[in-house]
């Protein structure tokens, strides 16, 4: 626990080396006080959610992997991790772009991981499209139903799971079979999803954090404009 006078002294390196370690404790507040203490210092919201609470949830990662933490600890890190995030989705989405295309993106069916998924909702906002977040487990109808509903540039599925991953395809071969694949760009993340799963399953790219789900959301509809 931390005291607002201790990290308006500390070196910010330090600070974001503590902002870390509260995100691994679930320390919400803390990790709101000192999100908000970097900004104040000149970071920049990407620096700080980068810097801080994505590399703060690596290490949560790791030790989840390992046995060191279990699921309610992990539970609490990431209600820390959104807190921060709230204080910078605003800021990310702030850039004042001029509307650049539609995404509707959600977690796959049987996944509830979400972290992920909504930093590049986030991202994407910021670079100034307008996003439809339909959340976790994600069945093939919602996908469709929000297609139908808001007529999308690009469809973003995220999967955190081996075992959810393939749900992906189910998704792909139903865009296939109603003859709407080609009008839409897909694009899928999450962290065992891979290049050469994205071209097997027909997607047209994987994108491996939010900053490359931007630039590669920007490259396809800029191919896409060409096209007419
Ligand atoms: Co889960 N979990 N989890 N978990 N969890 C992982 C994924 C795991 C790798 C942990 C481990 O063992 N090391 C492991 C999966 C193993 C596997 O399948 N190979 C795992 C497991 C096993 C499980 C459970 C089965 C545990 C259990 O119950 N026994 C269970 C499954 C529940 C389910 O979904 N049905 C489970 C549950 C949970 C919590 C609920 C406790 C919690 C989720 C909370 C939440 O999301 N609201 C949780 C968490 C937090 C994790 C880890 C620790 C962190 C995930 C995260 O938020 N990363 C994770 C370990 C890890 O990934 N290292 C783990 C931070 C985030 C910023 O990164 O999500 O990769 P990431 O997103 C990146 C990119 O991947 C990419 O951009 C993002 C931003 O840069 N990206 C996209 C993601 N989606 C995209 C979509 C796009 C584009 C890019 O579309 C355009």
């Amino acid at each position: 626990m931390n005291d607002e006078v201790n990290i308006k002294d500390m070196p910010i390196d330090e600070l974001l080396e503590l902002m870390q370690d509260d995100l691994y404790d679930g320390y919400a507040d803390e990790v709101v006080a000192e999100v908000n203490e970097a900004l104040s210092r000149g970071m920049t919201p990407y620096e700080v959610l980068t810097q801080g609470l994505v590399a703060g949830m690596d290490i949560v990662g790791v030790d989840f992997r390992d046995g060191v933490l279990f699921v309610p600890e992990v539970l609490m890190a990431a209600k820390a991790m959104k807190a921060g995030m709230i204080i910078l989705r605003p800021l990310l989405a702030e850039t004042g772009a001029p509307k650049v295309g539609t995404l509707v993106i959600g977690t796959v069916k049987g996944d509830i991981h979400d972290i992920g998924k909504n930093l590049v909702a986030m991202m994407m906002e910021g670079a100034g499209f307008e996003v439809i977040n339909l959340g976790i487990n994600n069945d093939v109808d919602s996908f469709m139903g929000a297609i139908d509903a808001h007529n999308p540039d690009i469809i973003g599925m995220s999967a955190l799971l081996t075992t959810t991953m393939p749900y992906m395809r189910t998704v792909v071969n139903t865009l296939k079979e109603k003859g709407i694949r080609r009008d839409l760009i897909v694009l899928v993340g999450g962290a065992p999803v891979n290049d050469a799963f994205a071209e097997d399953i027909g997607a047209d790219a994987c994108c491996r954090d939010a900053a490359v789900a931007v630039e590669t959301a920007e490259k396809l509809m800029a191919i896409k404009r060409e096209k007419g």
